[in-house]
C-alpha cells in the first residue's frame, strides 16, 4: 500500500505544532514537523512523535465502551455498544435533572484540549451555565484576572518578547514551547536582557542575564519592591501616569515599606537582585513579560501577587507598543455565545445563579464561570448544600488533577453518586472507579481541532489513521449526547459538519471538506498579509465598548487602586500577604514540616498525568523524582538517586531524590506527572493516584479568599530517607 501523508496538528501539548503523519494502512510509520506551519516552522518534540507508539501499540488502551459489572473499583467490566452507553447517560441525565435539577450533574474537563466550547454547549443543553468543573482556580485564570482588573486586558498579557529590550520570564518555562524559546534566545543575542524569576533554577535560568529565585509565593513582595525602586529612581513616565493610570499615589504609599532589604528578607534573595531587576526594567525597555503558573496561580495569595505584577507592568507603561504588553482586540471565537449558548450579557456572579462554592469564592463564580472544585467534591461526599448525583469526566483525571487527592478519592467513591462516566484513552485511576468508561481517539485519529486557537491562522487538519476499536473523538461524544437531550441545539450529522459550520459561521468560509484541506494555511482577521498591527489602541478608542479612549476597566484607566478589587472585599491597592502555610505564617507547623513543597513543574515528557505508560516518553524519566537542595539532602539524610518519603499534614508520597542546586534551599520540587501508569515495555511500575502524586500533600483549605486558588506551590512538608510503607 502506498504511504499516505496527512497534514495535521499535534495536540499533545498546548504548543500545537504542525505535523505530517505518514501511514501505511492503519499504522503510523513516521511523524515529522511541517515546515510551512506559521507557528512551529517544522519543529516538533519527542512527546509528539510518540503518537506513533500511542496509536500503533494499543495495549492497555480503552478500545470499547464498557460498563462496570462488579463493585465500583473491582475492575470487572462488560463491553457495551456506544448506543447503550449514550442511552444510559441520556436517560440518567433526564432523570436526575427532573428529580434534583441540572446542578446535580457535574461535567468535568481538565486543561483545554480541543473541546472547551462544545463542552460548554453541552452544559447549556443540560441547563447548566458555565464550565461546571475545571481546574481554572489554579490554571491561567488567576493570572488573567489581575490583568483584566488592573490593565483591562483579558489575556495572559504576554509580552512581544521578540522586540523587547528586557524580557522577563516570571515563573514560566517556555523551554516547553519551542517557537517562543527560539525568539527569546534570538532577541537576547541581538542585545535584549533576559530576567528569569523562578524559584527553581530552570531550563531558561541558565540563559538569563539575571536569575532570581524567590521563596515560593513571595513574588508579590518582589514586584512591590521593584515598583518602589522604579519610583524612587524616577524611572517612569510622569505623563503616562498622569494620563492613563489611576491610584498612583496610593501605590507609591503602599510600596514605601518594600525596601530592597525588606523584600530580600521576605523572598530569601539578595537586596541587590531587586535593585538590578528594577534598573533593567526601568531603564532598558521596552519590557515584555511572560508570567506563568509560578507566581500568581497556585498560592493562597495568588490574586494579590498577580495584581502586584500587573501594576508593575502598568507603571513601566510598555502597554500595546512593540516589545511591550500585547493587547489583543478580540477574544477568540472559542467561547462565543453562538457555540456555548451562553448569554454573556448575564453576569455569572448574579445571586440567583447557584454554583457550588459561589458564596465562598465570589470572584471565582463571577470570573471563573464555574463551580469551586473543592465545594463540588465536598457536596459529592455530604450532599450539602445540594446533592451531586452524576459526574462525567471528559479528558480529566480528578484524582491526579486536584489538590488534596484523598478528599477527591472520597468524592469519587461516594455512594451518593448514582453514575460516574469517564472518557479517556486509558483506564485512569478515576476511570477505574467509574460505572461507564468511554474510549477516545487521539489527534492522529480524529478530524477535529479548535482552529481558532491559532488565530490569525486557520490551518488544515485531518484524520491520518483510523481510530482503533471504537475510540471516538470527544466532539462526537458531545454531539451524540447533545442530540439525545436537545436535537435542535445539535443539528450536525458528524464532527466534520461541526468543523465546517465553525469555519463558515466565524470566518465566512463556505467550504467542502476537500476544499478545506486544499489550503494548508489561511490567514484571517488582523493577520491579513501586509496588515500593520495597530498599537496604542487605548489612544484611539479601540479597547472600550463605548469607543472612548482608555482601557476597559472601571475607571477607564490602568488601575493601581482598583474599585473592582474593593467590591470583592480585597485591599484595592496590591499588597503582600504571606502564603497561608509557610515557615513564617505557620511557624509551629514548620517545626515538624520545615520544607516548602512545590508541585507540578513541567518536564519534557508527559502532559499532566498522561503518558507515563508510553515507552518513548517514560524512557527519559523512568522513576518518580523530586528535586532537593544538597544542603537539605544532607540535613535530612537523603541521598541522590535513592528513595525518599515526602510528607505533609495531608499524607505522604515517595520519590527518588534528585539532589541538585536547581532547587532553592528550603524547598522541594515535585514535578507534575505522578508516574501514574505502568510502562510494560520498559518493565516500570505505575504509582497510581496515591503513591507519587504531589496532590496528596496539597491542602484544599485555606484557599485564596475570593478566587479559591490552592497552595499547590506553597505548602509545608518534610523529607525522610526510604520508602516507609509505600
Ligand atoms: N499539584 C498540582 N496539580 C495540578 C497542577 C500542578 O502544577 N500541580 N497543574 C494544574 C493545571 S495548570 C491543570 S490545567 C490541570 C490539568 O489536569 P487534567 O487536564 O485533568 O490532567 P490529568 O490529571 O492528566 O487528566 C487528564 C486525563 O485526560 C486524558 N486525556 C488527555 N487528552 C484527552 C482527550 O483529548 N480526550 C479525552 N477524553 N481524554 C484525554 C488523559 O489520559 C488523562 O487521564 O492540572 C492541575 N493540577
Ligand atoms: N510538558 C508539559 N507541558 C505543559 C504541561 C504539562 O503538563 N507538560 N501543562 C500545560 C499547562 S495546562 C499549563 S497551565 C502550562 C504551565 O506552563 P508554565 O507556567 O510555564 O509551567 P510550570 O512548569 O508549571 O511552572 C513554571 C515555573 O514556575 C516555577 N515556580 C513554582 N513556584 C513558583 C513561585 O512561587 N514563584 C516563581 N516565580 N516561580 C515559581 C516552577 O519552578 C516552574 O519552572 O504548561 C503547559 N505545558
Ligand atoms: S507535544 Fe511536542 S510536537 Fe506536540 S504540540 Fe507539544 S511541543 Fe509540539
Ligand atoms: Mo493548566
Amino acid at each position: 500500500m502506498p504511504i499516505k501523508k496527512t497534514r495535521t496538528v499535534c495536540t499533545t501539548c498546548h504548543a500545537r505544532c504542525g505535523v505530517f503523519v505518514y501511514s501505511d494502512g492503519d499504522e503510523i510509520v513516521k511523524i515529522e514537523g511541517d515546515p510551512d506551519n506559521p507557528k512551529s516552522y517544522g519543529t516538533i518534540c519527542g512527546a509528539g512523535m510518540s503518537q506513533r507508539e500511542i496509536h500503533n501499540d494499543t495495549e492497555g488502551r480503552l478500545l470499547y465502551p464498557m460498563r462496570r459489572v462488579g463493585e465500583r473499583g473491582s475492575g470487572e467490566w462488560e463491553r457495551i455498544t456506544w448506543d447503550e452507553a449514550l442511552d444510559t447517560i441520556a436517560s440518567e441525565s433526564r432523570r436526575i435533572i427532573d428529580e434534583y435539577g441540572p446542578e446535580a450533574i457535574v461535567t468535568g474537563q481538565g486543561t483545554g484540549r480541543t473541546t472547551n466550547h462544545w463542552h460548554c454547549r453541552l452544559n447549556s443543553t443540560l441547563g447548566l451555565e458555565g464550565w461546571s468543573l475545571v481546574p481554572t482556580h489554579v490554571c491561567l485564570m488567576p493570572h488573567i484576572l489581575p490583568n483584566a482588573i488592573s490593565l483591562g486586558i483579558f489575556s495572559p498579557a504576554d509580552g512581544d518578547l521578540a522586540n523587547s529590550g528586557t524580557m522577563v520570564l516570571w515563573g514560566q518555562n517556555p523551554a516547553m514551547e519551542r517557537g517562543i524559546m527560539r525568539r527569546i534566545l534570538d532577541r537576547q543575542r541581538d542585545g535584549g536582557n533576559l530576567i528569569v524569576i523562578d524559584t527553581r533554577f530552570q531550563d531558561m535560568s541558565k540563559h538569563a542575564d539575571l536569575a532570581i529565585q524567590p521563596r515560593p509565593g513571595t513574588d508579590g513582595a518582589l514586584a512591590l519592591g521593584i515598583i518602589r525602586e522604579v519610583i524612587a529612581n524616577d524611572w517612569y513616565d510622569h505623563e503616562w501616569i498622569e494620563n492613563w493610570t489611576y491610584g498612583f499615589e496610593d501605590l507609591r504609599a503602599r510600596v514605601e515599606e518594600f525596601t530592597p532589604e525588606r523584600v530580600a528578607e521576605i523572598c530569601w534573595i539578595e537586596p541587590d537582585q531587586v535593585r538590578v531587576a528594577a534598573r533593567m526594567m526601568g531603564t532598558q525597555g521596552p519590557v515584555g513579560m511572560m508570567v506563568g503558573l509560578g507566581p500568581g496561580c497556585m498560592h493562597t495569595n495568588a490574586i494579590q501577587n498577580g495584581r502586584a505584577i500587573a501594576c508593575l507592568q502598568g507603571l513601566l507603561g510598555w502597554i500595546d507598543v512593540p516589545g511591550g504588553v500585547n493587547v489583543p482586540v478580540a477574544f477568540s471565537v472559542m467561547l462565543d455565545d453562538k457555540i456555548t449558548l451562553w448569554d454573556s450579557a448575564k453576569d455569572p456572579g448574579r445571586p440567583d445563579l447557584f454554583t457550588f462554592g459561589g458564596e465562598k469564592h465570589p470572584l471565582y463564580k463571577s470570573f471563573g464561570r464555574s463551580n469551586d472544585p473543592n465545594s463540588v467534591f465536598k457536596a459529592m461526599i455530604t450532599g450539602e448544600p445540594r446533592p451531586v448525583k452524576m459526574f462525567v469526566a471528559i479528558a480529566d483525571d480528578p484524582l491526579l488533577c486536584y489538590e488534596d487527592a484523598n478528599l477527591t478519592y472520597q468524592a469519587m467513591t461516594s455512594p451518593n453518586l448514582d453514575l460516574i462516566v469517564v472518557k479517556d484513552f486509558y483506564l485512569s485511576p478515576t476511570a477505574q472507579l467509574a460505572d461507564i468508561v468511554l474510549p477516545t481517539a487521539d489527534w492522529s485519529e480524529r478530524c477535529t481541532y479548535d482552529e481558532e486557537l491559532d488565530g490569525p491562522f486557520i490551518l488544515a487538519f485531518d484524520q491520518a489513521v483510523p481510530a482503533p476499536g471504537e475510540c471516538w473523538d470527544d466532539w462526537r461524544f458531545f454531539l451524540e449526547w447533545g442530540k439525545r437531550m436537545n436535537p435542535e441545539q445539535w443539528p450536525w450529522a458528524n464532527e466534520k459538519e461541526m468543523v465546517l459550520w465553525r469555519l463558515k459561521e466565524f470566518y465566512g468560509f463556505d467550504l467542502t471538506w476537500e476544499e478545506f484541506q486544499a489550503v494548508p494555511v489561511r490567514v484571517v482577521g488582523m493577520g491579513e498579509p501586509g496588515a500593520e498591527p495597530v498599537y496604542k489602541k487605548y489612544e484611539k478608542g479601540l479597547l472600550r465598548p463605548d469607543g472612548q479612549p482608555g482601557f476597559p476597566t472601571v475607571t477607564g484607566k490602568i488601575e493601581f487602586s482598583s474599585p473592582a478589587m474593593a467590591a470583592f472585599g480585597y485591599d484595592p491597592v496590591p499588597d503582600y500577604t504571606e502564603p497561608a502555610e509557610s515557615p513564617v505564617s505557620t511557624s509551629e507547623l514548620a517545626e515538624e514540616f520545615p520544607l516548602i513543597g512545590s508541585t507540578g513543574h513541567r518536564v519534557y515528557s508527559f502532559f499532566h498525568s498522561a503518558w507515563t505508560n508510553v515507552p518513548a516518553q517514560r524512557y527519559f524519566y523512568p522513576e518518580p523524582f523530586a528535586v532537593v537542595h544538597p544542603d537539605d539532602a544532607a540535613r535530612y539524610g537523603v541521598t541522590d538517586g535513592e528513595w525518599m518519603t515526602i510528607s505533609s499534614p495531608r499524607g505522604k508520597i515517595i520519590s527518588k531524590a534528585l539532589v541538585s542546586r536547581e532547587a532553592k534551599e528550603g524547598c522541594v520540587f515535585i514535578p507534575r506527572p505522578a508516574w501514574r501508569d505502568e510502562c510494560r515495555a520498559l518493565g516500570l511500575p505505575g504509582y497510581g493516584w496515591d503513591k507519587a502524586n504531589g496532590n496528596v500533600l496539597v491542602p484544599s483549605e485555606p484557599a485564596e479568599p475570593g478566587y479559591g486558588a490552592t497552595a499547590m506551590r506553597s505548602f509545608l512538608c518534610k523529607i525522610e530517607p526510604g520508602r516507609g510503607d509505600l
